[in-house]
C-alpha cells in the first residue's frame, strides 16, 4: 500500500515512513494535512489572549541557541521581584489576558520561593487567571540546584496555582543533537518522565520541537514519535508547537536554515505523523505571521496569541517583543479565510469571531 493511502486510512506511520514523507512534495503533504485538520477543526482557527512574562535571564545553563539568557552575550542581567511580576500580572489581566505564560531561565541566586511565590501572589489576587508555567526544563532545573524530587517540584507547583506546564526545554530529543546544543541541561528521558508524572496527576502540558539549526529531518521525526509514544500512554498533550529557530545572537553556527516549504512540510508532518495529539500549534513568533497564516492551510489550527511582551524569541531575532493587537490578530485569521475561535487554555471554545 502506498504511504498517501496509509495517510488517508489514518494508518499509523514510522519512523522510515515519516521521514518518507519529506519526500513528497509540498501541495501533496499540505493537502493531507489538510484534510486531517478539517476533519477535526473545519475552518476553525484558535487562538488565545495571553502574556508571556520572562521573569529573570540569569540562567545557570548553558545553550547555544539561546540569546535570551544574560551569561552569554547578552551582559544586562534582570531579575523581577515579586511584586514587579504581579504588577505585569495585573496589567496583563486588566487588558484581558486570560492566560499567563511564564518562562524564566535557570535562576540559580533566589531559591525556589522565588518561583512558587510569584504564582501564589497572583494566584491570591486572580484566583481564576491560567498560570501555564514551569517549562521541563525548569523543573528540572530545580531538582538539580535545590535537592527536590521531580514530584516535590510538580506538587509545590499544583500547592502554588500552576495550572498547566508549557511545551518548552524539549528542543530536539536526539541525544547526541542534544547534547551539542544544550549538554547539561535536562535531558530527553527526564523532559518527557517530568510531563508524564504532570499528567498522571491529572494536569494537562504542551510540547514544543526547536527545528531549524543543526537537526536532520529522521531526528524530527524521531521526536515527534517519542511524543506520540508517551501520549498514548497518558493523554495529557494539549498541543504540539514546532518553534522555528532563530538565529541572531547567540553562539549555534552551521545551521542549515529552513526554507518556508521546509517549514510547512513540517507542520504538515507533525499534523499527520501526531495523530494522538489534538492541536498543531504554528506560533507566529518564530514562523512569522505569514507564514503561520499560510500554516493554517498545512495542518495547524491554533496561533498562540496576542503574546503582549516577548523576550525568549525576540533576543534572537523574532518580531513578537510587543506582541500583536487582537483586533488585527482576529482580522488576520478572518481574512486568510477561516474563522477566529478564542479558546481558553486547555482548548475550551470560548468565542466565535464569524
Ligand atoms: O524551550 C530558545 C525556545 C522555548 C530560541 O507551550 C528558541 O504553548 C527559537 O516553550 N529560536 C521557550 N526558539 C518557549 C516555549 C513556548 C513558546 C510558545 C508557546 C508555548 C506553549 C511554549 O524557546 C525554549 C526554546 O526551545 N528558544 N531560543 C531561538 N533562538
Amino acid at each position: 500500500m502506498s504511504l498517501i493511502e496509509k495517510i488517508k486510512r489514518k494508518d499509523r506511520l514510522s519512523q522510515e515512513e515519516g521521514e518518507a514523507l519529506y519526500e513528497l512534495d509540498l501541495f501533496t503533504l499540505g493537502e493531507l494535512a489538510d484534510d486531517i485538520r478539517k476533519e477535526r477543526f473545519g475552518k476553525k482557527s484558535y487562538f488565545n489572549i495571553n502574556r508571556h512574562i520572562n521573569p529573570t535571564n540569569v540562567c545557570a545553563d548553558v545553550c547555544k541557541f539561546c540569546a535570551y539568557s544574560a551569561t552569554r552575550k547578552n551582559p544586562n542581567q534582570y531579575t523581577l521581584t515579586h511584586e514587579q511580576i504581579l504588577e505585569i500580572a495585573t496589567t496583563a489581566i486588566e487588558k484581558g489576558a486570560k492566560e499567563l505564560h511564564i518562562v524564566s531561565a535557570h535562576n540559580p541566586n533566589d531559591g525556589v520561593e522565588w518561583y512558587m511565590g510569584a504564582f501564589r501572589k497572583i494566584k491570591d489576587k486572580f484566583p481564576n487567571i491560567h498560570i501555564k508555567s514551569m517549562t521541563g526544563a525548569e523543573v528540572d532545573f530545580l531538582h538539580r540546584q535545590y535537592g527536590l524530587s521531580y514530584d516535590e517540584v510538580l506538587d509545590l507547583m499544583i500547592e502554588s496555582g500552576v495550572d498547566s506546564m508549557p511545551g518548552g526545554g524539549a528542543e530536539i530529543f536526539d541525544e547526541d543533537v542534544r547534547e551539542y546544543l544544550c549538554k547539561g541541561k535536562v535531558t530527553s528521558a527526564q523532559w518527557l518522565e517530568i510531563h508524564e508524572k504532570w499528567h498522571n496527576r491529572g494536569r494537562e502540558s504542551n510540547a514544543t520541537m526547536l527545528f531549524g539549526h543543526v537537526e536532520s529531518r529522521a531526528n524530527r521525526i524521531d521526536h515527534m514519535i517519542r511524543l506520540r509514544d508517551l501520549q498514548d500512554r497518558t493523554g495529557g498533550f494539549n498541543a504540539f508547537i514546532p518553534l522555528v529557530y532563530q538565529k541572531e545572537n547567540n553562539f549555534l553556527k552551521n545551521c542549515n536554515y529552513p526554507s518556508g516549504q521546509e517549514i510547512l512540510k513540517t507542520y504538515a508532518i507533525s499534523r499527520i505523523i501526531l495523530d494522538n495529539i489534538p492541536n498543531i500549534k504554528a506560533y507566529w513568533a518564530t514562523s512569522t505571521i505569514n507564514l503561520a497564516l499560510i500554516a493554517q492551510e498545512f495542518g495547524a489550527n491554533d496561533l498562540d496569541g496576542t503574546i503582549q511582551k516577548e523576550a525568549i524569541q525576540s533576543a534572537a531575532g523574532a518580531k513578537s517583543a510587543n506582541g500583536m493587537e487582537l483586533n488585527e490578530f482576529i482580522e488576520l485569521i478572518k481574512s486568510s479565510g477561516f474563522t477566529p475561535v478564542e479558546r481558553d487554555s486547555l482548548y475550551n471554545e470560548l468565542v466565535f469571531h464569524e
